[in-house]
């Protein structure tokens, strides 16, 4: 009995063993390729085996080269109160389509960039071009989507320099909760022709199905807190690598709990908002975001998820195989979920 017991102890440690050497093999080889990120290995790979099955479509070649036909892109500058009541003037960049005539109406996406990024990310500025600007360019000449308005502002207080990293979640709180609408989307679209007649919040919330928010790791949970925060005013979501932090960091269970009470409280049904989550296999930003996924997945009918068996849906969550926490793969997120916007 007791031999048995030390036999089986023994034969428990060695396959616990192996399973160490393997993680620590795993993370090894992760740390020499992300050296200034902690890579969490995945922990359920026939998981991810299942979603490499669906890999993004990829970007059509030429499609990140400039096109014939260019959008311009020009600067708007704006007063925002800052979370102290102090106002300062900011600016963001504007993505006009080719074309762009101001008797006509224009969807409009807001796209905010990551941690210590800055509203260069996605336009880069009036002169300087940018894979997500060319990719615009393209996907609008060849009738992939149509022409639409694209934004690039900040959370920070600032428009394009320094690092305001360590107060980023109360800043974009304030972002979501008070200057996007009352501010930036007044300024923005109270100079260009969008679905908003008027630019008070009944003309923003109006005008809701032709407006989409999007950002990438720190503006990905921007996206999430936009959800929560001001879903009157916008139909399309596209979270980029980055889970909801609004229950505190990696709780996944808390986030999903907040986001479907949020969704009932509401009373949306499946038409009335759409989420297109997005990340790559190999982002660090990866486990956090398929925990959060995975809890939602349990939440149907408040998040209702699109499938190959299920083709009407609020939510699309797509795993890039691979892919890592590179603002180099935005140019594939956008190209796989602008077509499904703006329905
Ligand atoms: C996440 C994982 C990583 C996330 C953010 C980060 C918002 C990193 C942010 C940064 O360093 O900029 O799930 O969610």
């Amino acid at each position: 009995m007791r031999k048995a017991g030390i036999m089986l102890m023994v034969a428990m440690m060695s396959i616990a063993c192996v399973g160490c050497e393997k993680k620590e093999e795993e993370a090894s080889n992760n740390v020499a390729e992300y050296p200034t990120k902690e890579f969490k290995p995945n922990e359920n790979l026939q998981q991810i085996a299942d979603q490499q099955k669906d890999a993004l479509t990829p970007v059509p070649n030429g499609y990140l080269n400039a096109a014939d036909e260019r959008g311009t892109v020009e600067t708007i500058q704006y007063e925002a109160t800052q979370e102290d009541g102090s106002k300062i003037t900011k600016t963001a960049y504007v993505y006009l389509p080719y074309g762009y005539d101001e008797n006509e109406k224009y969807d409009i996406i807001y796209c905010l960039h990551g941690g210590e990024g800055n509203t260069t990310a996605y336009l880069g500025t009036e002169t300087g071009t940018t894979k997500i600007r060319n990719l615009l360019d393209n996907m609008i000449e060849n009738g992939d989507i149509k022409p639409l308005i694209a934004v690039a502002p900040t959370y920070y207080s600032h428009s394009s320099n320094g690092s305001d990293m360590g107060t980023s979640v109360s800043k974009i709180n304030n972002f979501t909760k008070n200057e996007l609408v009352n501010e930036l989307i007044p300024a923005v679209e109270g100079k260009y022709s969008t679905y908003a007649i008027t630019t008070d919040i009944e003309g923003i919330k109006a005008s809701r199905d032709h407006r989409a928010y999007t950002g990438f790791s720190m503006g990905s949970l921007s996206t999430w807190y936009t959800f929560l925060n001001a879903s009157d005013y916008f139909h399309y979501f596209m979270p980029m690598s980055g889970d909801c932090w609004v229950n505190g960091v990696s709780n996944a269970n808390g986030a999903a709990t907040t986001l479907e009470k949020f969704v009932k409280d509401k009373g949306y049904g499946v038409d009335d908002f759409f989420i297109y989550a997005v990340t790559g296999s190999k982002d660090i930003a990866y486990a956090a975001m398929d925990a959060q996924m995975t809890a939602m997945k349990q939440m149907s009918p408040s998040f209702v998820f699109l499938s190959k068996e299920n083709e009407k849906g609020n939510i699309s969550y797509r795993v890039e195989p691979n892919a890592t926490h590179d603002y180099n793969y935005m140019p594939l997120y956008f190209y796989n979920a602008l077509p499904l916007f703006f329905k």
